[in-house]
């Protein structure tokens, strides 16, 4: 397992919109993203610059890179796109964050 984070990016006024539907998580999307390799999956706000900062596990030979294929998450991006700042097939515009410390 390797532990991953990075960046996506909020609009204004959106908060509370975007932490109802994570509260509603498609069922068939968080199935989704396990059987891609993705385990202890967070993401925290920063309600001051909007920034959503993700962080989570995924096994040797997970899948991440082909989740973009599968309608459900197409489906998913497309209907948080009102929500966040997207590339323009709508998934979220993404910035990795390097690890600078880790303590066991
Ligand atoms: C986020 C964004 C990410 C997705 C999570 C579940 O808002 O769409 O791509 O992995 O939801």
């Amino acid at each position: 397992m390797e532990k991953i984070a990075f960046a996506m990016q909020l609009k204004p006024g959106t908060e509370a919109e975007y932490q109802r539907r994570h509260d509603e998580i498609w069922p068939d999307l968080s199935a989704l993203l396990k059987e891609a390799g993705i385990a202890d999956y967070s993401i925290f706000l920063d309600p001051q610059s909007l920034t959503l900062f993700a962080v989570l596990r995924r096994a040797a030979g997970h899948r991440m890179d082909r989740l973009p294929e599968y309608p459900i998450m197409q489906r998913w991006w497309a209907f948080m796109a009102d929500l966040m700042v997207v590339n323009p097939d709508n998934s979220p515009v993404v910035r990795p964050l390097p690890c600078v410390f880790h303590l066991d």
